[in-house]
């Protein structure tokens, strides 16, 4: 599939840029939607107060050799005027270099001014471009970041591509602006590591979204997540901690849930909250409330005129979160003061952020799903919005004599646990794979390679094995050295159920349309009607052309492949369609003799005539 950029025109508020046309190599480049919100990032001092310029950060990145390489630009677009396209220079880090595509919103917000409104329109944004791009970077204020970040990690569904949301405490434009390494290794990240969650990368930390929160109105390190660690952090090196990434286990596509439920509310409880507040909170059209209580999930127990405005909203139907005031801990249930929000049918919030446990609940208000189902999802773990993967030392050491690895020292998780991975892929042991991933194993984890397990898998055609693995996260969209992702590997090998698998679970091709069609006429004049046929289940178009106008069924006329000849036939291949040097695939066969292949088209073909 090939990257799409291209000119800017302006619906539905925003200014949208995606012409198809230029196509990426997979090998050395990638290419990233940069969305621009709003926020401090971009903008100017007006009559003494900061606010959005439009317009503007455009142009300034261009000026930026730091943002912008124009050398690049010039050598791989040549004359083409791509006003909105611009090319991150070479950098630590990044395998390939970033392409990426800005697309100003309008109006530009300070994210004070942001609402679900805006978390809707860049999660359909983000779906109508998602095959386009390897990674989406949201550039936005940082005031409301991370309800942004937790709402949009809901209302994702099998997110597989990295969404990188990331902002500045200093305007861009400034010359101290910390927004410059926040914007370049958000670039670094969509593009180049396939980490499928949504993240926030600022102050040098690459952090789970939904996990996060504004802690400091003036520093650079801004965000914390002191529940969870950082996914990556930035120094001289990248350090990605791949077995704390979060991955969808369905074999579904990626969906966006674009409707949230605004009847919810956060209620902080205080030492002398008065019944009639709880209860006006309570009212309706109210649905779900936060509530946001001591400690670890404690509540005045003494207070039985609060508990019982509560316990009757609940009977009503209402849904109450428990959540803590503290930002680190989590909600449990070791204190009578606490036990009695239990009793009552208050729900568990674990260690959520209120940033998450509100858009949670806003999301899960919004579904389909019985009251019995919508409390059981508030409690379960949907986006590593609760849980963390601990490493058991002992564990490991024990699966490494049950896989006969004879290592005599425990060095790090990331070298033995992703050896351990690929060698009990290579044996078929699940069981042994499952006690890895429970002990950090994490299966999208590359070689020096970047091959995944996921790709020897589909390399070996081992149908259950793939099915298991992409049930336990596995990502379809890693790409290794040479740019193959595991539906590469699967079309290479020709194992047609794989193929289907991979594309279920939201696999495409990423190769140029040209290049496709080299790869379809390299295997009709081979007469390979297998690979054929695993190209079109991979979505491939059988009748695309070559750099030459050539066709697969040129190929298969010209080298007599008569199987192919039929089966392209069948799939709506054009006898007549014209190479450069205007010839048809008739004309190939004419000239060497195969006339009759011709006459194949004559007859009436029947999906019997070639038997796949
Ligand atoms: N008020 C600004 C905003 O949230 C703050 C910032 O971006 N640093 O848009």
């Amino acid at each position: 599939m090939n990257g799409s950029l291209g000119q800017h025109d302006t619906r539905n508020g925003r200014r949208r840029s995606s012409v198809d046309g230029i196509g990426f190599n997979p090998k050395s480049e990638c290419s990233v939607l940069v969305i621009y919100s709003g926020g401090t990032i971009g903008m100017a001092s007006k009559n003494g107060a900061l606010e959005p310029k439009p317009n503007a950060l455009g142009d300034y990145i261009r000026r930026c050799p730091f943002l912008h390489d124009e050398e690049y630009y010039k050598r791989r677009f040549g004359g083409r005027n791509e006003s909105s396209v611009f090319v991150l220079p070479v950098t630590k880090g990044a395998q390939r270099r970033v392409i990426y595509t800005l697309e100003e919103y309008e109006p530009l917000l300070d994210s004070c001014n942001m609402n679900s409104d805006q978390w809707i329109l860049i999660a359909e944004n983000i779906k109508n471009s998602y095959k386009s791009y390897d990674g989406f970077v949201i550039l936005h204020g940082t005031d409301t970041l991370a309800y942004s970040a937790s709402a949009l990690s809901f209302m994702f569904e099998n997110l597989g591509k990295p969404v990188v949301l990331t902002g500045s405490q200093l305007s861009l434009f400034e010359p101290r602006s910390d927004g410059k390494d926040n914007f370049i290794e958000s670039l670094v990240i969509a593009g180049n590591y396939p980490i499928p969650e949504v993240t926030i990368c600022f102050g040098r930390k690459l952090l789970r979204g939904n996990r996060t929160t504004k802690m400091d109105a003036e520093g650079f390190s801004a965000f914390k997540s002191p529940n969870a660690t950082p996914l990556a952090t930035f120094g001289s090196l990248i350090e990605v901690k791949y077995h704390e990434i979060f991955r969808p286990t369905k074999i579904e596509e990626f969906k966006v849930h674009p409707i949230l439920n605004s009847n919810v509310a956060l209620l902080r409880i205080f030492p002398s909250i008065t019944a009639q507040t709880v209860r006006a909170f309570l009212q309706s059209p109210i649905e779900g409330i936060v509530l946001q209580t001591y400690g670890s999930g404690n509540f005045p127990s003494n207070r039985l005129d609060i508990l019982e405005a509560i316990e009757n909203a609940i009977k009503q139907g209402i849904i109450v979160l428990n959540c803590s005031q503290c930002t680190r801990g989590s909600v449990t249930n070791d204190y009578q003061t606490g036990q009695v929000l239990s009793k009552i049918g208050v729900i568990a919030g674990g260690n959520m952020t209120p940033e998450a446990s509100l858009t949670k609940l806003s999301y899960v208000l919004a579904k389909d799903w019985s009251i019995e189902k919508k409390k059981e999802m508030l409690q379960g773990n949907l986006r590593g919005e609760l849980t963390v993967t601990k490493i058991d030392t002992k564990q490991i050491i024990k699966l490494m004599s049950m896989q006969k690895l004879k290592l005599d020292q425990f060095t790090a998780s990331k070298v033995i646990i992703p050896a351990l991975l690929f060698d009990a892929v290579d044996k078929e042991n699940t069981d042994c794979i499952d006690q890895l991933i429970k002990n950090g194993g994490d299966l999208s984890q590359p070689n020096l390679d970047s091959r995944t397990p996921l790709h020897i898998a589909c390399c070996k055609g081992k149908e259950k094995l793939v099915k298991f693995m992409l049930e336990k996260g596995a990502s379809v969209h890693s790409k290794d050295r040479y740019g193959h992702t595991p539906l590469t590997d699967a079309v290479l090998n020709d194992h047609h159920e794989i193929i289907t698998m991979l594309v279920n679970c939201g696999a495409h091709l990423l190769m140029d349309k040209e290049l496709l069609g080299e790869k379809l006429c390299e295997a009709a004049s081979h007469g390979d009607l297998m690979r054929l046929n695993s190209y079109k289940i991979a979505g491939g178009d059988l009748r695309q052309p070559d750099h030459s106008g050539r066709t697969a069924l040129h190929m298969a006329m010209l080298h007599g492949h008569e199987e192919c000849v039929r089966y392209l036939a069948q799939e709506g291949c054009d006898r007549t369609a014209k190479d450069i040097m205007g010839l048809t695939p008739e004309d190939y066969a004419a000239r060497v003799g195969y006339q009759d292949l011709a006459a194949l088209f004559d007859r009436n073909l029947t999906a019997t005539d070639v038997d796949m």
